[in-house]
């Protein structure tokens, strides 16, 4: 975790979220959408900055090299769970992000699980589709660093979508056990172990037209469920077609 202090934005003002943006203005980044609807459920005021992968000029001032970054009054900080903790501290009278240190340590186990598990599965499904709709700035930037990173060409990933979903399902059977009787994965009410999850469904619906899931399958009912939060604050966002 990266945290500056500045100067120039007083506490009275909205949160700024750097947010990164692809083609079109979709707002597509996994980890910004996990704030987005932390600050939703707090009910706390936010400007999103569109930020394009190579606008790193943009986030340097919090010594950073990814989004989300955050300013709220003189503090700036990166890392979305650091992020989600600071908003639970600094905003203790608002909804809980988290409920409690038990639901927090639980909530981390998510938080682990879908960078580790979820993310991974995901991305082989949908990072050429993502490709495709990404500002052209952006471009060049992405193919080397994804190619690099998973060691294939973006056409080799389009090439193994169908089979990237068919694993992808198996990585959704914890998900999909719960949610069999669970409406919420935080228990009564969505909080934060939702929106982990939540923001990579987001990430591939904002960015590509493969079905992750079908509509018979639970993960897609809490899906709907979670895309009608905050005035259907995520259904507000275009889905990829
Ligand atoms: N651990 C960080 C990860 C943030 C992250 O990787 N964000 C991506 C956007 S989804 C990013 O900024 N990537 C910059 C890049 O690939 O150059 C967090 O939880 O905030």
């Amino acid at each position: 975790m990266t945290t500056v202090t500045v100067n120039d934005r007083g506490k009275e003002m909205a949160i700024k979220v750097y947010d990164l943006c692809g083609a079109d203005d979709r707002r597509f980044s996994p980890f910004c959408w996990r704030i987005r609807m932390a600050l939703a459920h707090k009910g706390l005021d936010a400007e999103f900055e569109a930020t394009h992968f190579t606008e790193k000029d943009k986030i340097a001032f919090a010594d950073s090299k990814t989004v989300p970054v955050i300013v709220d009054g003189e503090t700036a900080m990166n890392e979305s769970w650091d992020i989600a903790d600071y908003l639970e501290k600094t905003y203790p009278e608002k909804p809980s992000l988290f409920g409690g240190d038990a639901g927090r340590a639980v909530t981390g186990f998510i938080n682990a699980w879908t960078n580790s598990t979820l993310h991974p599965a995901l991305i082989k499904c949908v990072l050429a589709d993502i490709y495709d709709r990404l500002d052209p700035m952006d471009l060049d930037y992405f193919r080397e660093s994804r190619e690099k990173r998973f060691g294939k060409t973006i056409e080799e990933m389009r090439d193994g979508q169908a089979a990237a979903l068919e694993k992808c399902d198996q990585a959704l059977t914890p998900l999909r056990t719960i949610l069999k009787s669970e409406d919420w994965i935080a228990g009564d009410a969505p909080a934060f172990a939702d929106y982990l999850i939540f923001a990579a469904f987001q990430w591939c619906r904002i960015m590509s037209p493969a079905e992750i899931v079908k509509a018979d399958d639970p993960i897609y009912e809490w899906r709907e469920r979670m895309l009608d939060l905050y005035d259907g604050l995520g259904r507000s966002f275009e889905a990829a077609r």
